[in-house]
């Protein structure tokens, strides 16, 4: 296994260049008759291979998610020191979930090429066609009190805008309680859950990003958008994943510490809404007002036209319009 890393590692730090067997062979310290079989095996794990004739053999990007690639080198504190990728499952919330009672540990981080029945909040649906975008859940257990639905919703959605940044130098906003957008329109989603299971809190980070395909506009109600279509050219979603979960844990880490106002901050700096009229539905009521902060603990503070002031929360609300 620890070879068959090494020659993806190798084929994938290449990028679009080829390999000759005989070089690809003296990199990794095998030999030449082997390499076939290596080779073989890379494929029976998923990953496509172009050969040509005359160059060797190389990597077709982007390249399926494998978690060697995803895990190599990243310095993260609480999460991804363990990393599952799979080719179909019915939501990787669930997954992360189901795992609590199977040894999953604090920090795993699930990954799905598909999923069956891929869910946003208050009941509705994450739409994503099979091999083309991010669908990622992180697992988190028996944090302190501090973890709250709250922060995490804005946390996460900080680290997309991030790490969409990082690694494809794109500026992206922030659409409370949980949307990223680029140029106005959706790319990524984020659904956090929090359940009891046996005796244990668990908290499960759910992200969808749209990299490199974006849903069919029948099927959603606001314009989406996908990575690819702004930089002009297929996103690898590996190094979109990396610099979002280092991201992601640097933010876990700060709001465990306490440490709001930095998230605060940034997270403010990020969204176009402040001052904004909005409309949102929240707990079954409609709230009209201007938009006078994100608070990490208490959600959106409104400043309602019948002169009220409210606070929502992010679990529960929906932003109906926003008005500039
Ligand atoms: C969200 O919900 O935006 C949260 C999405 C979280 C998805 C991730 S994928 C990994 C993990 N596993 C899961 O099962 N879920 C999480 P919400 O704010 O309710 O937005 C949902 C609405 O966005 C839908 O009703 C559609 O109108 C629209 N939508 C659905 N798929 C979309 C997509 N791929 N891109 C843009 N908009 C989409």
């Amino acid at each position: 296994m620890e070879r068959l890393n090494h020659i993806l590692e190798l084929l994938y730090d290449r990028g679009e260049g080829f390999f000759s067997l005989e070089e690809l062979s003296a990199a990794a310290g095998v030999e030449p008759a082997e390499m076939n079989e290596h080779l073989e095996a890379l494929r029976e794990k998923g990953q496509e291979l172009d050969f040509s004739p005359d160059k060797g053999v190389r990597l077709v990007r982007p390249v399926r998610l494998d978690p060697h690639l995803i895990e190599r080198g990243l310095e993260t504190r609480r999460i991804a020191k363990s990393v599952l990728c799979f080719s179909e499952v019915d939501s990787t919330n669930d997954v992360a979930f189901d795992s609590v009672l199977q040894g999953g540990t604090d920090g795993l981080v699930v990954l799905g090429e598909f999923q069956r029945l891929g869910r946003g909040r208050l009941g509705r649906r994450w739409i994503c066609p099979p091999g083309a975008n991010i669908l990622l859940s992180v697992l988190l257990i028996n944090s302190k009190a501090a973890l709250s639905h709250e922060a995490l919703t804005i946390a996460a959605g900080l680290a997309v805008s991030e790490a969409i940044e990082d690694a494809c130098g794109l500026g992206s906003q922030l659409r409370w309680p949980n949307d990223v957008l680029l140029e106005g329109a959706k790319t990524a989603g984020v659904l956090v859950e929090l359940r009891n299971i046996s005796a244990q809190r668990a908290a499960v980070v759910g992200i969808g990003i749209n990299a490199n395909a974006s849903p069919d506009p029948a099927q959603v109600d606001m314009p989406a958008t996908d990575i690819a279509e702004h930089l002009g050219h297929p996103v690898e979603r590996t190094e979109v994943i990396r610099a979002l979960l280092a991201r992601l844990d640097e933010w876990i880490v700060t709001i465990e510490a306490g440490k709001l106002e930095h998230l605060h901050e940034r997270w403010v700096a990020r969204c176009g809404m402040m001052n904004q009229r909005v409309t949102v539905l929240s707990g079954g009521r409609r709230h009209v007002g201007r938009v006078l902060d994100v608070s990490p603990l208490e959600g959106l503070v409104l400043s309602c036209d019948d002169g009220r002031r409210v606070y929502l929360p992010a679990a529960g609300s929906t932003l109906e319009s926003c008005e500039s």
